[in-house]
């Protein structure tokens, strides 16, 4: 730990996020520490952090958590302190009830409050002042996701020695949809004040240049944003996709674990041993079309085509922004519907849907990966779905069917996969029973195609991608400058 000016230190290359990679655990006798939460951000960016002398700043995930910053595992921890207040408006209500919506294409309706919008602008300048004390003079600072896009310039005009990179991790919506927000143009200002701005998918990063063409005078080339501000030189600001992904090898791994095959066994067993076991691993998310999934299952159940003692759904539903209302309806929806097609089919020895609102370990997933001879990602809109590729990181047996919504960013890569349109229904019921019916040759040929594409497209290369991109701006601004 670390709190008085002489120990101080600054760093060359740091992460902000809305949430730290570590949790707060406080034991039965009320003591305090911290544990890492092993997600696949952490796991891309820890070996350059260590090797850069790199920091992470972020929130704890309680309201006025108001602590000293200290190092974990070798990455230094700043906290951000946020009151229930901010909470509540900066991030329940414009994060995820204005812009989650909205860059989701509106499938729930986005709620529009000028309160809210205050709030984001000045949480967003605690996170930019935050990074700015700590960041070493020319360093690297690469800000995450839609809860941050004002940061990259308020951390500019602090500190334009830096060089900056953002990357959104959900959708950029088309013009027709992101007009909507009467704070569209303060928003695309606050990226581009970053010098590599990362996107999901080729469409999200046309979706945002035409954003910049509408809103600014910037004009944009391809991937290229020249940002032209008076009594500045013109800066080149580079907006393109960065497809993320998983640690694969790791997926694959801990899948091959001689107790993770047997437990995959065992849930087959404890299902009553079904010819098919389906597949839905989600948070419980209006964007992740859990209740087109179910509405696809119960069909076939209700027209005969398949029988609940053959075919076998397990929803995995992980709690999400529970105090959010469009997430409490959604909930009730969901299990309505669950409790409807388990009455209507269940038998004594054969439940339909096997229903699960809580989270599972790791180890868990891996196991259910395995024992499903049918993944469904029928999101209606997801910035990528890693759920997709760790399904198949998980299938080192070459087996298994992923059905993907073209509408997920994991489309673009994964073209093997049994692409469907969520919203049509009978499609899906369609996909749904040639994947029952398909021969093992098949299944085969497409999964190795898609573990081709996943272990070679890892979380690391991801990573290495974008900051090579952002090296390479920083070296050409130097060049510049040094003449
Ligand atoms: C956002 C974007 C984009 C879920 N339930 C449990 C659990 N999970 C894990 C999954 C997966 C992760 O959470 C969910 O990632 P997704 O990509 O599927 O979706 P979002 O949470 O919406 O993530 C998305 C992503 O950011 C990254 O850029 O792909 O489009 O919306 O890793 O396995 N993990 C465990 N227990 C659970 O119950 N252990």
């Amino acid at each position: 730990t670390q709190s008085t000016d002489e120990t101080t230190k600054f760093y060359d290359f740091v992460v902000v996020s809305n949430r730290l990679p570590v949790d707060r655990v406080v034991d039965a006798d009320g003591n305090e520490s911290w544990k890492g939460s092993p997600g696949g951000l952490v796991t891309a960016l820890e070996p350059i952090m260590r090797s850069n002398d790199g920091a992470w700043v972020g929130w704890g995930g309680q309201a006025d958590l108001d602590i000293e910053p200290f190092d974990n595992d070798g990455i230094h921890i700043v906290s951000v302190p946020l009151s229930e207040e901010d909470i509540e408006k900066y991030y329940e209500g414009f994060s995820n009830d204005t812009l989650w919506p909205l860059y989701h294409d509106v499938i729930a309706p986005p709620t529009y409050h000028r309160e809210w919008w205050e709030s984001y602008v000045a949480v967003n300048q605690r996170f930019a002042d935050a990074a700015a004390a700590v960041s070493a003079q020319g360093g690297v600072v690469w800000v995450q996701d839609y809860q941050l896009q004002l940061v990259p310039k308020m951390l500019r005009d602090k500190r334009p020695d830096l060089t900056i990179g953002f990357f959104n991790h959900i959708p950029f919506p088309p013009y027709g949809i992101y007009s909507q927000l009467p704070w569209r143009a303060a928003i695309i200002e606050g990226l581009l004040g970053a010098d590599v701005i990362g996107f999901q998918r080729v469409a999200d990063a046309s979706n945002f240049a035409r954003a910049v063409r509408r809103l600014t005078t910037s004009s944009t080339k391809t991937t290229t944003i020249e940002v032209a501000s008076p009594g500045h030189p013109t800066r080149r600001v580079i907006a393109k996709a960065f497809p993320i992904s998983i640690d694969s090898r790791s997926f694959e791994e801990l899948a091959r674990q001689p107790h993770i095959q047997a437990r995959a066994k065992e849930i087959r067993e404890g299902l009553g041993n079904p010819k098919t076991i389906m597949l839905g691993v989600d948070r419980l998310d209006y964007t992740k079309g859990i209740g087109h999934r179910l509405k696809a299952y119960g069909e076939l159940l209700a027209d005969g085509r398949i029988k609940v003692e053959d075919v076998t759904l397990v929803q995995v539903a992980s709690p999400s922004r529970e105090r959010v209302q469009a997430y409490m309806d959604l909930r009730d929806e969901i299990e309505l519907t669950v409790g409807r097609i388990n009455g209507d089919f269940a038998t004594m020895s054969h439940t339909a849907i096997s229903y699960h609102h809580h989270g599972y370990p790791r180890d868990e997933m891996a196991a259910l990966y395995l024992a499903a001879d049918i993944m469904l990602v029928t999101a209606l809109r997801d910035g990528m779905n890693l759920v997709a590729k760790e399904y198949v990181a998980a299938r080192f047996d070459d087996d298994g069917i992923l059905v993907l919504s073209e509408f997920a960013g994991a489309s673009d890569e994964l073209k093997r996969a049994m692409r469907i349109n969520p919203h049509d229904i009978d499609g899906l019921k369609e996909t749904i029973l040639q994947a029952i019916a398909m021969p093992k040759r098949e299944r085969v040929a497409r999964m190795r195609s898609l573990r081709k594409r996943v272990l070679e497209y890892d979380v690391a290369r991801w990573s290495t991608s974008f900051l090579s991109t952002l090296a390479g701006v920083r070296g050409e601004r130097e060049d510049i400058e040094t003449g």
